[in-house]
């Protein structure tokens, strides 16, 4: 790669360019990737995501992964949609500890019509108000809905492809990959920011990631938001024994991520438990430039804040003071 490519951005990769990419000697992997990060970003800061679950468990779908399905014993509680002022306390809590962007999670299969739906809207005006960037994820949207939650301020509706087309069906049959390419395309339509990402680790292949990778970086625009998620295995999920993914993959997947979509924010998101600081250290090194900061992400643990707080410290990274969309 020469200079002048760390900042093309296109959308026609084949499956065997990505692969190309994905397979290169890990340190010319890493190499190529982190030149790419700083021709783009800002080299050493790291944008701070807090996540809500706004509304948790009982959900109809059968992902695989998740702990909120109501097809799987999890022992994860059933909660009506939280109320507006409860989720103001934890986004003004967010907010005091750094973080630039809220995300509210309700498990769904489509968000709602009516009341509750009103409810969401409030959140998203009430939340953006703070100042700080507004995602949701809700589940599918119809057209309607996608524009409401523009007027209403969003900036990022999240919506995973989570695998390649390919291996989807052996994790989720309750609705299809076009049901969420669909949803996709209302967002953008709406003028709402994408965040759209995956899981590694749920016995997928390397090809199922390349190709995965590929429906993300295919997109034009490319989604401005790329979550990597590193499977959380929840006992009494299907995925439960699922044996773990190596860290090596992870990190090759956000550097092939941040090679192919150079402007994306590639967030290192749910997994982080299960890596040790130096896996960490080589993921942000890839081109991963955003964390979910706080002790839950929705049902599960994540690392606690001191402890992420003094892993930026010894990595020499900063939480960024203001989020990207503000300075852009
Ligand atoms: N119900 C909505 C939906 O599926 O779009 C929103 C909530 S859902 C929990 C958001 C995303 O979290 C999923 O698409 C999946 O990628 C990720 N996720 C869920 N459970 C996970 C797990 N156990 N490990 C890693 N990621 C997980
Ligand atoms: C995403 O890709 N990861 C976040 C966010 N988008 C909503 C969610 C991770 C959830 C992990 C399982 C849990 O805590 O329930
Ligand atoms: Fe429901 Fe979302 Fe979990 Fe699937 S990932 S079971 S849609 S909450």
């Amino acid at each position: 790669m020469n200079e002048g490519e760390y900042s093309l951005v296109r959308y026609d990769w084949s499956e065997d360019e990505i692969e190309r990419i994905y397979t290169l000697p890990l340190n010319d992997l890493v190499f190529f990737s982190q030149s790419v990060h700083r021709a783009n970003h800002a080299a050493g800061a790291v944008q701070s995501c807090a996540l809500l679950s706004i509304k948790t468990g009982g959900c109809p779908e059968d992902c695989a992964y998740c702990p909120q399905s109501a097809h799987y014993s999890t022992g994860v509680s059933r909660d009506g949609l939280m109320q507006l002022d409860e989720v103001m306390e934890a986004a003004r809590n967010a907010k005091s500890q750094g973080a630039t962007r809220f995300c509210m999670g309700a498990a769904w299969r489509s968000a709602p019509q009516g009341e509750e739906f009103d409810r969401v809207l409030e959140m998203v005006r009430n939340v953006g108000a703070l100042g700080m960037e507004v995602c949701c994820t809700l589940g599918m949207l119809t057209e309607d809905q996608a524009i409401a939650l523009a007027d209403a301020g969003l900036t990022a509706y999240n919506h995973n492809l989570d695998t390649s087309p390919e291996f989807y069906g052996e994790i989720i049959t309750t609705r299809t990959y076009q049901d969420r390419l669909e949803t996709l395309s209302h967002v953008r339509r709406a003028g709402v920011t994408v965040c759209c990402g995956g899981i590694i680790g749920m016995g997928e292949t390397r090809r199922d990631r390349i190709n995965l990778l590929r429906q993300l970086a295919t997109q034009n625009p490319h989604p401005e938001s790329v979550p990597i998620n590193t499977l959380v295995r929840v006992s009494g999920t299907p995925l439960a024994n699922q044996t773990p993914v190596e860290s090596l993959e992870l990190v090759r997947m956000i550097a092939t991520a941040r090679m192919l979509m150079p402007k994306s924010m590639v967030r290192l998101a749910a997994g982080r438990l299960s890596l040790s600081d130096e896996a960490q250290a080589l993921c942000f090194l890839a081109g991963a430039n955003s964390i979910f900061l706080g002790d839950r992400l929705l049902t599960t643990p994540n690392p606690d804040s001191n402890s992420d707080q003094s892993l930026l410290s010894k990595l020499g990274l900063s939480l960024m003071s203001e989020a990207p969309s503000a300075v852009s």
